[in-house]
């Protein structure tokens, strides 16, 4: 165990700090020091509920932090300098006593005052790092009421100055540089007036959180100022769209040092007498597609450089704050328990799109999730081999039959953070025994992969190991015959999994950085269809998504092949081709020494197969399993 990591501890108060705000009423209470949970019952009121609610949440944070110094003892939080904790769930009981599992010397209450005893930590120190973080109390967040999450604007002002202390390491970077970002444009449907619901382009939200269209926004990379630029609108927008609001609302709403008018870029730039603004102009290694690079009148009076923006703001994508985890782990906890709701109203009989439906019910419902982070896929019977099905084309419309596996991949989205989660379940609640052979295959490699990541370790090299499992488990089934490395070598991994292991997630589906200059794309089956080839660094957040598919024509394709058809074992395979496919996606962000599960859902055979057995009798939610703890 390293050095402690202040700094993010003290980011973490931060975020904290947020929160705090709603339940100061209550009981939870920042002091200079530390957070303090005030012991007296007797003013606890009648909130209990509410209260252990809380607790609930923070424990779960707690188990990222559990490595670190924040521990959730018995007489509120205390923090422990070094050396991990034991963990107890169960055995968390509110008393008297401080922290009982405590080894060193941690902070506590003492009549509400706080003492520490962090080594090197002075407590004027201690006051410097918390209060002196910009943008903490009594600044707006994104909140969208009830058990939604709230988002501090910290979390963009912290981004903006990571972009900013990375421009400023470039040696192409001028002094007097600034970053100028357009955001996204209202559209309509066709050549109508219809609107079509409006979400923030990806850069630009990362970077200002600004969920209003026709924005520009400018981060000045010496001093890190920020500048908000809002677009001027008519007189008729009172009357048909609701309050016009002058730059200065929003300047106090996204917590920026200015703001002004979209007309007014060129002459607040102009004052500012940039050296060269730094526009965003790079192509999208998953689309193909180029930014759009922003533009205004009077911007041929700039010096303009897009070339240098990209690569470096698409690396800050990559590596996750504390805070942007924050809000990785609520995506996947409300997808997660949507998921976990389709699983107990599915029926035979259904439509699929009946748990489409239900999916972004519960999501927007319980999560304020207006958008999926994508199109719901929802396949069930052989479409569950049909990777992208859910499209127009096959809009998750077939009815829903007795022994079909359904292969549900459904993600909901809080402003602009997304999620990307897999369930595979037989539709009548009961493996047929193929069923649970192929789908524990593909536990098997999903968990192998899991048990693997760490930082340094090559994504390539974990899609490689999970093709190995398939193939032996593959092989163990009866479908493959023969020498598992020579089956390696003639990449027949790719013709039961023609897709990459997995992907960057973030506030896109498929997070950008996946190929930065110097990582190439491997030419080979499977491998080309990685979505990164990229080596694993603490706080990238990833998906781990294997699957195992009987899709018609690779097989075909790979039966005419005699260096492949050699491997296959023809009668077998005959009772598989109509079968589907399973895929297990889980979403998990890499930590120093290894991975943390984002996701929680039923994931073994017996798991499934007794939630789904009790989902239709009884709404009890459903807590972690075993099999999902790391
Ligand atoms: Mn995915």
């Amino acid at each position: 165990m390293g050095a402690p990591d202040y700094d993010r501890f003290f980011r973490y108060l931060v975020i904290l700090k947020e929160e705090q705000v709603i339940f100061r009423q209550e009981r939870v209470i920042l002091g200079s020091d530390g957070i303090c949970v005030n012991r007296k019952k007797q003013q606890w009121g009648t909130d209990y509920d509410r209260f252990f609610r809380y607790l609930v949440i923070l424990k779960e944070e707690q188990v990222i932090f559990r490595q670190e110094r924040v521990i959730l003892g018995s007489d509120g939080i205390c923090v422990i300098p070094s050396q991990p904790i034991p963990f107890q769930p169960k055995g968390w009981r509110w008393s008297s006593t401080p922290c009982p599992k405590a080894t060193v010397k941690h902070l506590h209450t003492s009549k509400c005052r706080w003492k520490t005893s962090l080594p090197g930590i002075t407590a004027e120190l201690h006051m410097k790092c918390i209060f002196e973080q910009p943008l903490i109390e009594g600044r707006p967040s994104y909140w969208l009421g009830n058990e939604t999450l709230k988002v501090p604007v910290a979390l963009f002002a912290l981004n903006r100055r990571r972009l900013c202390e990375r421009l400023r390491q470039n040696k192409d970077v001028q002094k007097n540089s600034i970053v100028l970002l357009q955001g996204g444009e209202e559209t309509q449907r066709y050549c109508t007036d219809t609107g079509i619901v409006f979400r923030q382009e990806s850069y630009f939200h990362w970077t200002f959180g600004v969920t209003e269209a026709g924005c520009f926004g400018a981060v000045d990379v010496d001093t890190g100022r920020s500048i908000l630029f809002v677009p001027q609108l008519p007189e008729s927008y009172a009357v048909w769209m609701g309050k016009i609001h002058p730059p200065e609302f929003f300047k106090n709403k996204y917590a920026v040092d200015e703001a002004h008018y979209v007309t007014e870029i060129s002459s607040v730039l102009a004052l500012k007498k940039p050296a060269v603004l730094l526009t965003l102009r790079g192509v999208n290694t998953d689309s193909g597609n180029v930014t759009k690079e922003a533009s205004f009148e009077g911007i041929s009076q700039f010096n303009v450089n897009n070339k240098i923006l990209h690569p470096e703001i698409a690396e800050c994508r990559v590596i996750k704050t504390d805070m942007e985890l924050e809000v990785l782990r609520y995506t996947n906890k409300i997808s997660s328990e949507a998921h976990k709701e389709v699983m107990k109203a599915v029926k035979v009989g259904m439509k699929e799109y009946e748990m489409e439906s239900l999916f972004q019910h519960y999501c927007y419902t319980r999560g304020g999730m207006r958008h999926t982070s994508y199109t719901c896929i929802c396949g069930s019977g052989e479409n569950s081999s049909v990777l992208h099905y859910g499209h127009a084309g096959a809009p998750n419309d077939k009815t829903i039959e007795d022994g079909d596996l359904c292969l549900f991949d459904m993600g909901g989205e809080y402003y602009c953070y997304g999620s990307d989660i897999t369930c595979t379940f037989p539709a009548n609640g009961k493996f047929t025994a193929d069923q649970r052979a192929v789908y524990e295959a593909v536990l098997k490699s999903s968990r192998a992969v899991m048990k693997a990541i760490k930082p340094g370790v090559s994504w390539p090299d974990m899609h490689r190991l999970a093709d190995r499992v398939h193939l032996e488990e593959l092989t163990r089934i009866g479908i493959l015959k023969g020498n598992v490395d020579d089956m390696v070598k003639v990449h027949l991994g790719a013709v039961f999994m023609p897709h990459g292991l997995g992907h960057l997630l973030g506030i896109d589906v498929h997070d950008v950085g996946g190929y930065p200059e110097g990582v190439e794309r491997i030419e080979e089956p499977g491998l080309r269809s990685l979505r990164t080839a990229r080596r694993l660094q603490r706080g990238m957040v990833l998906t781990i998504e294997p699957g195992i598919y009987f899709i018609e024509p690779l097989l075909e394709q790979a039966l005419s092949d005699p260096a492949q058809a050699c491997f296959i074992d023809r009668s077998v395979l005959q009772r598989f081709r109509a079968f589907g496919g399973v895929r297990i996606e889980d979403d998990i962000a890499v930590t120093a020494t290894g991975m943390e599960l984002l996701t929680c859902v039923p994931r073994t055979v017996e798991e499934i197969e007794a939630f789904m057995a009790q989902g239709h009798s009884t709404a009890k939610s459903f807590g972690c399993l075993s099999s999902q703890k790391q």
